[in-house]
């Protein structure tokens, strides 16, 4: 028997933006509880939430301020216990994301760790300045800029690998690692089934010396994916994972595939499976700003790694800090329904446990605003205000942010054609997409040959075929518009062709046609613009 997080697919919501139930313009709890019958029908059988606990929302939930009580813009935590209730009514299990590399400076932890001698003080990272009067180090954060805040209450600096407003923790003290085990069994304790766990391969700082000269994110050679980072993984695991029944998920930085293996093998007893980076930047050099040309088989390439290297994958093509698939990889113009379809197609197709995020399961695409002051994240006004100081001109800043920007999976959702697009009766945190009269979850409901509707076939294909399921993954094809790969598993094979390009190519293999999106019921080996095909072919077949 496969456990249940191996059968199942998860339904990625971002509170804010998924569906308001009181007109403030802000996503919440109550708004996802009427919502639970769409992700039912999905054939999503759990749900991650994106943060729903207290916090100043600097970073949109990701910087904590209290574990244990809900943003009361998102409700109660009553609203929070009936969420775990109707979810389970639906058997839809509920897993909460841990951020636990950082919390809010307005954590009370980090208010009296800012007490000189406080038993709190060795909870975060505090170091003064050097004797010449520099900073502690050279190290450089995810969001830009020095890690180090000076705090001139205590006269030191404190370090922040994200924003200065989300202080990291300290996993030199244990009794850091007590609270965090508190705080998962309280969850665990109320329904939940697991975590996603926020940047977990960074929480152990093994020295603050100085870091290699690097363009970006300087010094992580002293914190990713660290000895003690291990043990902390293994420690939570054995002490509290393993008294539930729930999974890990890891969103791990900058991980290749032998670091992952150490991290998500079975045997190793860390995580289940983790989120990696390499597939969705294949067109983009160095950083996530600077573009360069999509080619199929290199997308082709990194999966074959990561599907033979590691033992269980997490699959995903979206979340709340990437584009949107469809007008990253896919074609959102002329060709938005196919290219859409083609790589629902790609996700549940490959061998793992697929992640849907809100919106993907619609087609929702970048958003269409015009300038940086329509913007709300924090990464992409740090980043264009660090362009700024390079001079560079504020059109190509614009250019730069505005396909990158992690805003645009996070526009709300598109329910209907009505007003703000049935999100709220009031205004929007986020402008909703003004293209939600022609993408919205109503219509596609009423249309068989929808996005959703076609999502909805491909996630009942792969939870009826255990070769979709478990099946060995084979590249077969990779070239600039096209590639091709196998599925095998007890003498049948799945074969899944697609042309990511406006134009026509070709591809000869065998098989009868399961799925495409052109609704094609015959291969001939030659493929329309965007065309996704899946081929089914058992060993009998191949002999006749
Ligand atoms: O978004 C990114 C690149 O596109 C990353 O740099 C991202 O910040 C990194 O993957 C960590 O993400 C997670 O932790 C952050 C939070 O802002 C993100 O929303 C979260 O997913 C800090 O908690």
């Amino acid at each position: 028997m496969q456990p249940w997080w191996k059968e199942r697919v998860v339904y990625q919501v971002y509170p804010r933006s998924f569906q308001d139930s009181n007109g403030d313009g802000m996503g919440d709890i109550p708004g996802i509880i009427a919502r639970l019958d769409q992700i039912k029908a999905l054939g999503a059988g759990i749900l991650w939430l994106s943060p729903v606990y207290a916090s100043p929302d600097a970073d949109n939930g990701y910087d904590i301020s209290d574990y244990r009580a809900i943003n009361p813009k998102f409700g109660t935590m009553a609203d929070m216990e009936r969420l775990f209730a109707e979810a389970e009514k639906r058997d839809i299990k509920v897993i909460m994301d841990l951020v636990i590399n950082h919390t809010s400076d307005e954590h009370e932890w980090f208010q009296k760790s800012r007490e000189p001698g406080s038993p709190y003080r060795d909870y975060y990272i505090w170091r003064p300045a050097r004797v010449d009067g520099g900073l502690p180090n050279n190290w450089t954060g995810f969001f830009m800029g020095s890690v180090w805040t000076l705090d001139p209450k205590s006269g030191e600096y404190y370090l922040h690998l994200f924003d200065r407003k989300q202080p990291d923790l300290n996993y030199h003290n244990p009794k850091v690692i007590k609270e965090v085990k508190g705080i998962m069994r309280f969850w665990l304790e109320k329904g939940a089934a697991g975590f996603r766990c926020d940047v977990i391969n960074v929480l152990y700082k093994t020295t603050l010396d100085d870091g290699r000269k690097s363009l970006a994110i300087q010094g992580i050679e002293h914190y990713k994916s660290q000895e003690g980072n291990h043990e902390i993984l293994r420690e939570l695991r054995r002490d509290v994972l393993d008294c539930y029944d729930c999974f890990t998920v890891g969103e791990t930085v900058m991980v290749g595939v032998e670091e992952a293996r150490l991290l998500c093998e079975p045997e190793r007893r860390e995580l289940d499976m983790l989120f990696y980076f390499n597939h969705l930047e294949v067109d983009r050099r160095v950083s996530k700003y600077v573009p360069k040309k999509f080619k199929a088989k290199n997308l082709l390439n990194v999966f074959s790694q990561w599907q033979r290297g590691l033992s269980w994958n997490a699959l995903y093509l979206e979340n709340h800090d990437q584009p949107r698939i469809v007008s990253h990889y896919g074609n959102d113009k002329q060709y938005w329904e196919r290219s859409a379809k083609l790589l629902a197609t790609l996700e549940f197709t490959l061998r793992g446990t697929p992640f849907v995020y809100q919106g993907q399961e619609i087609g929702m695409t970048n958003f269409d605003y015009t300038q940086i002051s329509q913007l709300n994240d924090v990464e992409s006004r740090n980043i264009d205000g660090l362009m700024k100081k390079l001079h560079i001109p504020a059109k190509l800043r614009w250019k730069w942010v505005a396909q990158a920007s992690r805003d645009n999976a996070r526009t709300p959702m598109q329910w209907t054609a009505e007003a703000n697009a049935g999100f709220s009766a009031g205004e929007p945190w986020l402008p909703v997409n003004g293209n939600y009269r022609r993408i919205n979850y109503e219509a596609q409901e009423k249309d068989v040959n929808s996005v959703l509707q076609y999502y909805r076939r491909m996630i009942a294909l792969r939870a009826g075929s255990e070769t979709l399921k478990y099946g060995e993954f084979k590249p077969l094809l990779g070239s600039r518009r096209v590639m091709a790969y196998e599925r095998a598993l007890d003498g049948e094979r799945y074969r899944v062709i697609l042309n990511f390009s406006s134009h026509a190519a070709k591809a000869a293999f065998g098989g009868t046609v399961v799925i495409s999106n052109t609704g094609r019921t015959i291969y001939d080996g030659r493929l329309e613009p965007w065309e996704a095909v899946v081929l089914k072919q058992t060993n009998e077949e191949a002999k006749a």
